[in-house]
């Protein structure tokens, strides 16, 4: 028998192929993933999630800020396309119990993700038989990262705890392997690899974060394997297992072909290229329209001209006004002395006039804020962990590599106001801080300040491991968009307070 699995992964809400930044066309979007999915479905095939669903555009922000209590519109796309199964990703508890509640009654795939469990009951499944007929069975393994709580809000997963997705897959694989007759075993994990697919090479702090290479490599017996959190594409072999990952915002469908008598499995990858499913389109349109609608209200006017970015490289190495901005929004809600933001990858920047839409497209995350307590000397490691971001190839400043490569990460790269400072690149990572100062003197060790970060980076997120050793002050429950628009509302004619504080030398 051949079965075929469809897969999808870190769709973050996008249904539509217009994109909210500009309403212009794009390959992307579960509308445009309805025509490949329709022509390749056979009797034989399985349709699955890889979660991140509910959070990560505007469509999802408007349905958690104003219509929470109404079904999501990615549970209604799944019912529509027939989804058999899903997985829940890191971004699936952004908004807290009751959406992800809600969506999980909703939506009638069947969950499959067994390394989390809520009040000591697993979420989705150990493992999941799916018999295709009496002689053709496969184990479905749903997992997904368990760094969740690194990033995510107390409250948020107060039920929950998350076991180690390499123990928890090695484990079940066992578990099958003593106690079901099955023709294969499929791993549906929402997370990525951690390694170089081929050399094995560290690609990445080993954090745990990403565990794919070292479950290829050392977990015997399972077949497949498709991953997301990475937002890559890849369709190939690692370590002699079928490995997946289909790029986020509904770009594209990962296909795995696999002949269950002789073992024999295909991957690829499609692009959301298709005609636009109005059908699909139809299902949320009244609530696609009143947040278009939300999207275009005027909130307020740029003093004397506008916060447009034309170049992102230039905007991170000489602190764009627009940062500035950012961090005046932080200081002016937290009190605190310093304030840490960086430029997000595809940011663009507002025009004169400010709209919803110019928020939600520059800050794309539903962080919130959190005030920690930090010394120089900690102040210190954070900045040289910033100035990690820079590198000088042919005697010119560029990205380094790994902020680019296998994601771009340029929201990794913070800019600190509240403090001048000068990072010479040329020197080694780790030693980049010529001078810092506060108020005119230089920063000592024992200093202390108060600091206002995202609730992502108090996490540690970005491999900011020195913000755990701060204490927290306080947290701010609004998320950062709508700081934004309360500051406006204040504001309504903004100035930005905006200083050259950071200076970059690398010749
Ligand atoms: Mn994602």
């Amino acid at each position: 028998m051949k079965i075929r699995l469809l897969a999808t992964s870190d769709v973050h809400g996008v249904l539509s192929p217009y994109q909210y930044s500009d309403r212009k066309l794009a390959e992307q979007g579960l509308a445009r993933l309805s025509g490949h999915i329709r022509r390749l479905r056979h009797e034989n095939t399985l349709l699955i999630d890889n979660g991140d669903v509910l959070e990560g555009c505007p469509l999802n922000f408007y349905h958690a800020a104003y219509e929470k209590d109404t079904r999501h519109p990615m549970a209604d796309a799944l019912n529509y396309l027939k989804y058999d199964y899903y997985n829940l990703g890191n971004h699936d508890f952004n908004y807290g119990y009751d959406m992800q509640h809600r969506y999980m009654r909703d939506v009638q795939a069947k969950c499959l993700t067994g390394n989390i469990c809520e009040h000591g009951q697993v979420v989705g499944a150990d493992y999941t038989i799916h018999e295709f007929d009496r002689n053709h069975r496969i184990a479905l393994i749903g997992v997904t990262t368990q760094h969740i709580p690194v990033w995510e809000h107390a409250e948020h997963i107060e039920h929950n705890t998350f076991e180690n997705a390499f123990d928890f897959v090695k484990r079940t694989v066992q578990t099958i392997k003593e106690t079901e007759q099955v023709n294969g075993i499929a791993v549906v994990y929402h997370g990525g690899f951690e390694k170089d697919l081929v050399s094995g090479k560290e690609t990445e702090a080993q954090t745990g974060e990403n565990l794919g290479y070292k479950m290829c490599a050392e977990i015997e017996g399972f077949d497949v394997m498709i991953t997301g959190h990475q937002h890559r594409s890849l369709a190939t072999t690692c370590c002699g297992k079928a490995v997946t990952q289909s790029a986020f915002n509904g770009k594209e469908l990962a296909v795995v072909d696999w002949d269950l008598e002789t073992g024999e499995i295909t991957t690829g990858l499609l692009k959301a290229n298709q005609e636009v499913d109005e059908d699909l389109m139809a299902l949320f349109a009244k609530k696609e329209a009143r947040t278009q609608q939300w999207l275009d209200q005027p909130l307020g006017v740029v003093k004397g001209g506008d916060l447009l970015i034309d170049d992102l490289f230039e905007a991170r190495v000489h602190k764009h006004p627009l940062v500035s901005f950012l961090n005046q929004v932080q200081l002016s809600v937290s009190n605190a002395q310093l304030s840490a933001n960086a430029l997000f990858n595809d940011a663009k920047g507002f025009r004169h006039e400010i709209t919803m839409r110019d928020l939600v497209s520059t800050y794309v995350y539903p962080n919130t804020l959190v005030v920690l307590k930090m010394t120089g000397s900690i102040l210190r490691r954070y900045i040289e962990k910033c100035a990690e971001y820079f590198d000088i190839k042919n005697s010119e400043l560029c990205v380094a590599h790994r902020f680019v490569w296998p994601k771009p990460q340029h929201y990794n790269y913070d800019m600190v106001e509240g403090v001048d400072y000068v990072l010479d690149i040329r020197k080694p990572e780790g030693q980049r801080i010529v001078s810092l100062t506060y108020q005119g003197k230089e920063v000592q060790d024992e200093d202390e300040f108060t600091m206002v970060v995202s609730n992502y980076r108090a996490g540690g997120g970005g491999d900011f491991s020195m913000v755990k050793e701060c204490e927290v002050v306080k947290t701010i429950q609004n998320d950062m968009v709508s700081c934004m628009a309360e500051y406006l509302s204040a504001h309504p004619e903004l100035e930005v307070n905006h200083k050259e504080n950071i200076k970059i030398i690398y010749k």
